[in-house]
């Protein structure tokens, strides 16, 4: 069995997704999800200029030698770019694979550990009372754990953290423009946070999971403080106390707080979360298939947290397209150490028209489809709808004009 080809589509409702689609000489095709949210052109250029020529005539049932040749025989590794467009390739190769079985992926990877994968949800809110309002939306629908993001008074010009102005909004600029700026204050920020976690459990009581994403804008010292004042509102996890690149900074967090700590969504490989997952520094890891390096990799560094208690909590924002996510469905699925997965409905008719599937969400739980392979299809002629265009995160300064960290 042979790769005869492989193509790149760049575009999507409100998305820049990046879609490999490869074929084989049996006719049997995978697809894989490139997406690196506001550098999408980049692991495109890569797969086209540089991967798939070496793709062409290669055996897909032999993922792991094709994930080993481009990983270990490039002589610069590692990097969100790099490891996107191999986490396409393999995606969609784990695509073929299920397709030539017959079977879900799920079932390559040792069976169903669990019926439906707890996801949790999105509130926000520019002020507490609308976020007490998306609360309670997201537990009338039947969701049993949602993560909170809240305006915080007088903080000079919002930002992902404090959730000014809804999340869609402060993920990225509008098409064309250039970065928005937002201005950061965290001792607000500080002083806030917590009265947020206590109105939220005073109304919702103890059984909703409740999780904040701190978005690496603290300290090692104000995280370790912050975590240790929150611990009575028993939070599900604080998510990226601090930023990503100091690994050890979250020995520091860990020697004064108990509160679960997640991270990792912009980790590209083992390699970077190894210190972190050996030395048990966190209690949930959040690489994703897309920017991880794929289903193989991915893998392996499940069964590293594994041996350290570390539970699964899979990065799901919506710049991962519905192959990423199916993707990580079936890993949900069979993952003995399975935490939750973030889940933001995507779900609009143009991107089901684009990625049809039959994976499906039930009262708080993700079900994963029993078709062969990923379970999620690509609909080229809705693709022709769509078209590049570039946007970009906001970045964040400090009141004084000091760069910060978004
Ligand atoms: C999350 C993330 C996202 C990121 C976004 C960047 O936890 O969902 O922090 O919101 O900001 O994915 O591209
Ligand atoms: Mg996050």
């Amino acid at each position: 069995m042979k790769i005869t080809n492989a193509e790149v589509f760049i575009g999507g409702p409100g998305k820049n997704y990046v879609t490999l689609k490869i074929m084989t000489d049996a006719g049997i095709y995978g697809i894989g999800d490139g997406t690196l949210n506001t550098r999408e052109t980049l692991p495109a250029e890569y797969l086209k200029e540089y991967l798939i020529p070496c793709l062409i005539g290669m055996d897909p049932r032999n993922s792991e030698d094709i994930w080993q040749y481009f990983y270990r025989g490039a002589y610069f590794r590692r990097g969100p770019i790099a490891m996107a467009a191999y986490g396409a390739i393999d995606m969609a190769l784990w695509d073929i694979k299920g397709k030539i079985a017959g079977l879900p992926l799920y079932q390559l990877f040792g069976g169903k550990s669990r019926d439906g994968a707890l996801v949790y949800a999105h509130a926000v809110g520019n002020t507490l009372d609308e976020l007490i309002d998306s609360v309670a939306h997201y537990v009338e629908q039947g969701y049993k754990a949602v993560r909170l993001q809240c305006g915080i008074p007088d903080m000079p010009e919002g930002g992902y953290a404090t959730g000014k102005g809804g999340d869609t909004k402060h993920f990225i600029t509008e098409y064309g423009a250039l970065p928005d700026q937002e201005i950061w204050d965290s001792e607000k920020y500080l002083r806030y946070m917590p009265n947020v976690f206590e109105k939220v459990r005073e109304i919702f009581g103890p059984d909703l999971k409740l999780l904040h994403d701190v978005h690496h804008r603290l300290r090692p010292r104000e995280a370790a403080a912050f975590g240790k004042e929150i611990e009575k509102y028993n939070l599900f996890w604080m998510e990226d106390p601090t930023p990503a690149d100091d690994q050890h900074a979250l020995r520091l967090i860990r020697q004064h707080t108990t509160v679960p700590i997640a991270i990792g969504e912009v980790f590209n490989s083992i390699w970077d979360c190894k210190t972190m997952i050996e030395e048990e520094l966190l209690d949930f890891i959040r690489v994703s298939v897309t920017y991880a390096g794929g289903i193989t990799h991915v893998r392996r560094i499940v069964e590293l947290a594994g041996l350290h208690s570390i539970r699964t909590g899979f990065h799901g924002a919506p710049s991962h397209s519905p192959i990423s996510m199916a993707a990580q469905a079936h890993l949900n699925a069979w993952a003995p150490n399975f935490g939750i997965q973030e889940y933001l409905v995507l779900g609009t008719e143009e991107c089901d028209a684009l990625f049809p599937s039959d994976h499906y969400l039930d009262n708080g739980l993700f079900y994963v489809s029993d078709a062969p392979g990923l379970g999620v299809d690509f609909d080229e002629t809705e693709a022709k709808r769509y078209s590049f265009d570039r946007r970009y995160h906001p970045i964040v300064r400090l009141e004084d004009g000091t760069m910060w960290n978004y």
